[in-house]
């Protein structure tokens, strides 16, 4: 009986030390401590067993489960390390790669336009202004001299939120509630969005729009010719040819239309100039008096120049852009370049 237990550990022993991994461990442990092993089976025995020899053969029974026990333990213990060891090799970090990091945000171009308009402005003493979307009629209209009938008006033109409300179809609306709110003299910009019926390859229903004041004793025309022969320069960051031609505005007397010299074809002409070698890009003039009067301010004594231009087209010409509308679709692809 103790051979039967020493030969059939000796083979445990084998058996154990050479499995491959925790399922056939498994089967071992159950072949071996289970209810069918061959231990159970000679314990059965022990009754064939002489009395006298019993005690040793009970011990060396007990000392059989306790050594398989062992070495099922030693050898779990070395497969699951190895286990760990493979995954770990196989899913090792390298923790020296550099990150994927995120990708930076940046401003839309024609916000970029409009800082470097405000900072153009704001660097010859003008102040940066804001008010209302929607407006009522006496501000974007009548106050400006703008008379009843005109064809401004026209509801093909101006958003009507009703009779009275619209939404705003230029900046000067803003231009007049500064001048009812502060005294002369003033120095102002106003910049933002404006909203017109109109939606074509070179007009989108909302666009964007700046109008600047100047309001102080003995402002003339050549002051303002100044500002934007300067303004200009500055935007296009070398000196650009310019030329006013004569033009009519109902709220400046004088009026001039600014073109500059064509940014695509220097002046050659092109499709872009409409090959007259110019484009149209300020309107300007010295301000009405009977817009000064409407808001209040002294004719006698002050004088007042006034512009405004899109600067939606502005940003085209200075990035090379030729179509509008990839302004405002949205696209990654597009405005990611700027
Ligand atoms: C254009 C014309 C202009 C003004 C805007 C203005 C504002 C006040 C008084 C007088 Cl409160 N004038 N603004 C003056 C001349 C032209 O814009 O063609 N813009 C694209």
């Amino acid at each position: 009986m103790l051979e039967n237990i020493q030969a059939l550990l000796a083979q445990a022993t084998e058996e154990i030390k050479h499995a491959s991994d925790l399922n056939q461990l498994n089967t071992y442990r159950v072949h071996y401590l289970g209810k069918k092993s061959p231990v159970t089976e000679l314990a059965k025995e022990i009754s064939r067993v002489p009395v006298e020899d019993r005690p040793r053969v009970g011990q060396s029974l007990n000392e059989f489960k306790r050594a398989i026990q062992s070495l099922l333990t030693a050898r779990l213990d070395l497969l699951q390390s190895l286990d760990i060891e493979k995954t770990l090799a196989k899913d090792r970090i390298d923790v020296t790669l550099p990150g994927r990091g995120h990708a930076q945000g940046h401003l839309h171009p024609i916000a970029i336009t409009r800082q470097r308009i405000e900072s153009f402005f704001k660097g010859l003493g003008f102040a940066v202004v804001e008010g209302p979307e929607i407006e009522d009629d006496y501000h974007n209209f009548s106050a400006l001299n703008i008379p009843e009938n005109h064809p401004a008006r026209a509801m093909q033109d101006t958003f009507y939120v009703d009779d009275h409300l619209l939404l705003r179809t230029h900046m000067s609306p803003v231009q007049i509630r500064t001048m009812k709110n502060n005294p002369p003299p003033l120095r102002i910009i106003a910049p933002g969005r404006v909203y017109r019926r109109d939606f074509d390859v070179t007009h989108t229903p909302m666009f964007h729009q700046v109008e600047g004041l100047y309001v102080d004793h003995d402002v003339s025309f050549a002051h303002l010719k100044y500002v934007m022969q300067s303004f200009l320069n500055a935007f296009f960051e070398r000196d650009i040819p310019v030329r006013f031609r004569s033009s009519y505005f109902p709220f400046t007397e004088p009026s001039a239309e600014l073109d500059v010299q064509c940014t695509s074809c220097y002046g050659k002409g092109c499709r872009i100039c409409s090959h007259t070698g110019w484009l149209e890009v300020v309107g300007c003039g010295m301000v009405h008096p009977n817009v000064l009067k409407e808001v209040g301010i002294d004719t006698e004594v002050y004088q007042g120049f006034a512009f405004g231009f899109g600067y939606d087209r502005l940003t085209m010409l200075y990035y090379g852009v030729n179509d509008l509308r990839a302004f405002f679709e949205n696209d990654m692809r597009f405005l990611q370049q700027f």
